[in-house]
Order: structure tokens, then sequence, then C-alpha cells
């Protein structure tokens, strides 16, 4: 379907998929197989400027917006969902200072963020605190001209790999989420350390550490925005980031379809390829009508975005949750569609249905967006 893009837009999708084709697609084997952080790509990503796609212009980047991240992130999870959550997760990591961030924090971090020289993360959750982000119990308490952050955070994308985290903390422990705050923390604070690399099922190009903070001392201006709102700005965040995750699951089952059709138009069986048969037909075109309605909702979500209206957190759980499952059902339809060779790691649509499950669980499980849709329709017919 034609989307109407503008010259920039094109440009963004072609250099991106230009990468995927050149650097993803041969190397993602292997990664995959070794469970190994793709330095060397996230390297190219930044020599083709993709990093400075959503940083705004005064500070180095070009200023773009979510319907631009979506079409770049899109292509790269083409070739691998591991790569495009990487490059995901930096823009995760520095929203909280878009968004809420001083002057002087921009100017310290976003510079560095669009050329790629830094990669960021984004360090909410906790043990006790997933679905429930109010959980968190790392705490931050001033003292003199500096925090001192103590507490874990789990499952952290990017971590160990990258160098600028923006990390959740309670302020004001007795008031819940409404004393949380949000902190800027880089490799090399001292009493900032790493626990070890998770083996994960999926997206093994990808990089899964504990971050440990243990008396992490960090100076008084690293506080993004007002001491008490880090809830909020953290909510603002999964907001803006929620259609990229859609867009990865749009990327990814239009590579389980490509390779989909691809192979029903090869694979022969009772002399005719498979393709001819209806069974496979149907299941071909729902893969295909899915995908294009997951990727009309992605686009139209991250438009609304752009377009600054004011309440984005139903249409922005919309994109995820339905792109994400569709991803989920497109990948395990593909692996059906190519038989006993879509089992085995010879052809890759085992690893898209292992990579496509992570899509329904991060950033928010798919039950938390279904309450996220509920609790807006619920405010929007309150009369
Ligand atoms: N934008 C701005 N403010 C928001 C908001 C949003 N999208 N969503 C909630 N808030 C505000 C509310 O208005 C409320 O403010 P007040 O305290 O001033 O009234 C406050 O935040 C608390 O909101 P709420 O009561 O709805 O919070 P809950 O604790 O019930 O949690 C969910 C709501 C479940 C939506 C939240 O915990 C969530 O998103 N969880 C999933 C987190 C997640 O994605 N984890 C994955 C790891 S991060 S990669």
């Amino acid at each position: 379907m034609d989307y109407f893009l503008t010259e920039d837009q094109q440009m963004i999708v072609e250099t991106a998929w230009e990468l995927t084709k050149n650097k993803i697609l041969p190397a993602r084997a292997e990664l995959d197989e070794k469970n190994e952080f793709a330095t060397a790509i996230m390297k190219d990503i930044a020599r083709a400027d993709l990093f400075g796609i959503f940083i705004p212009e005064e500070y180095g980047g070009f200023g773009g917006g979510c319907f631009d991240m979506v079409l770049a992130m899109e292509q790269l999870a083409r070739g691998c969902v591991g790569v495009a959550t990487s490059f995901a997760a930096c823009a995760l990591g520095i929203y909280p200072v878009m968004i809420a961030g001083s002057r002087e924090l921009k100017e310290k971090y976003l510079p560095r963020i669009a050329t790629g020289e830094k990669w960021a993360a984004f360090g909410l959750t906790e043990a006790g605190a997933g679905s429930d982000a109010s959980g968190v119990k790392t705490t931050a308490v001033l003292d003199g001209d500096h925090w001192v952050l103590n507490g874990t955070k789990q499952w952290i994308t990017n971590g160990g790999e990258a160098q600028v985290y923006s990390i959740v903390a309670l302020t004001d422990p007795k008031k819940g989420a409404r004393g949380a705050s949000i902190f800027m923390v880089e490799e090399g604070d001292p009493g900032f350390s790493y626990g070890k690399k998770e083996n994960k099922m999926g997206i093994r190009s990808s990089a899964t550490r504990e971050l440990i903070m243990k008396d992490c001392r960090i100076p008084k201006d690293r506080l993004v925005g007002r001491k008490g709102t880090g809830f909020i700005t953290v909510m603002r965040t999964l907001d803006l980031s929620r259609p990229g995750i859609g867009s990865l699951g749009v990327g990814l089952a239009q590579a389980a379809l490509d390779e989909s059709v691809t192979y029903a138009k090869q694979r022969v069986q009772f002399d005719k390829p498979i393709i001819a048969f209806q069974a496979v037909q149907h299941m071909l075109a729902d893969m295909a009508t899915q995908l294009e309605a997951a990727r009309a909702l992605v686009y139209a979500a991250a438009r609304h975005i752009d377009a600054h209206a004011k309440k984005i957190s139903k249409v922005s759980a919309m994109s995820k949750v339905f792109a994400t499952d569709m991803a989920m059902k497109v990948t395990t339809d593909a692996v059906q569609v190519l038989g006993g060779y879509g089992y085995m790691k010879e052809y890759p649509v085992e690893k898209m249905m292992r990579d496509a499950k992570i899509l329904q669980i991060y950033e928010g499980t798919n039950q938390i967006q279904r309450n996220v849709i509920g609790q807006e329709l619920n405010k929007e017919y309150a009369g």
C-alpha cells in the first residue's frame, strides 16, 4: 500500500533498508547463535546517521518525529529484531531527557546520542516492578551536591553496552509513584556496575543485563525534571515509544511473509508449488492482510503523536498490542508454511518466531496495553 511518504521519509526507509541488507542480514544468524551484541552494526547505524532522526535540530539531530523513527525501525526489524531493539532502546533511554530534562542535560547528552557516539538505556524494571511500574524500590537520597542511588534494575536492554542510563528511583518512598524521579547515570560513575548478561530465547543480538547501584554517587544536576515527577515522565516516555515496538512487529512480520511467499512458490508437493493450494494461499492472504492493517495503525498512531495530539496513550497502546500480536501470529504461521524446514535453523523463520515473543512482553505486556486502552475508554465514556 502507498503511504505517500515525503522524499525525506523515503530516504529514511532506503537508508535503513540498505543497512539491513548489507550489514544485518549477513550477520544475524551468527549473532543469534553466539548471543553476541551487534556492536559493529550499531556503529554502522551511527555512520548512516539514523541515531539523529529523533533528536531536535538544535541539538545536532534531524528533528524528525515518531513517524520517522517508526519507518527506520521497521526496516531494521526486517533484518533482526535484536538489532532494532538495541537501536530503539537508545531512543527510549534518552526520551526522558527530551521530555523533561533541563537545557543543560539536553546539551550534555542529545548531541552525543545524535551522532551515535553514546548509546542510551532505560532503567525502570526491577525484580518487583514490571507491569506495576510504581513498584520501584531503588532509592535516591540527596547528600550535599550529589544524589546517592541504591538498588538493582533488571532486564535492562543495552545494559553494559550503553554509556548513558535514565534510572527511575524513589526520592520520597512514602509517596510511592508520586515520589519517583529520574536520574541520568553514566558508565563509570562510582558505585555503578553491571550484573550478568541474560541468555534469552530471542533478540539474542541485543544485550540484557542487571544494573547495580551501590551507594552510586552522581552530581545533583543529573536529576531529570522536577523531583517527584518521574512516574509521569515514565508514562509519557512509554506513550512515545510504544508505536516503535509496533513497528518492530511490522518489520518482523514483513520479513516472515517474504520468506513464506518465496518458499511457497518454490516448494513442490503433489506435483505443484504449494502456493497453488488454497489452504496455503489463505494462510498467506491472512498474513498479508493482518500485516497491512497493523502497519496502517502503527503509522496512524505515530502521525497522531507527531501532530501533538493531546491524548496519545490509547492509540499508542493500540498500535503496540495490535502489531505485536499480529507479529506473533504471522511468524508462527510462517514456520507452519515452511513446515519441517521452518523448524530448522537453516531457515530464518524459527528465529523470527522466537524474536516475536518478546514484543508481546516488553515495554508493557500486551495485557497492560489492554488495561491502558480500557482505562482510556472508561474515561472517554464517563459522560
Ligand atoms: N501520561 C501522563 N501521565 C500519566 C499517564 C500518561 N500516559 N498515565 C498515567 N499517568 C499519571 C496519572 O494521571 C496519575 O497521576 P496522578 O497521580 O497525578 O493522578 C499517575 O500517573 C498514576 O497513574 P495510574 O494510577 O494510572 O498508575 P498505575 O499505577 O495504575 O499504573 C499502568 C498504570 C499499569 C498503565 C502503568 O503501571 C504501566 O504502564 N505499566 C507498565 C510499565 C511498563 O511498560 N513496563 C515495562 C518495562 S519499561 S521498558
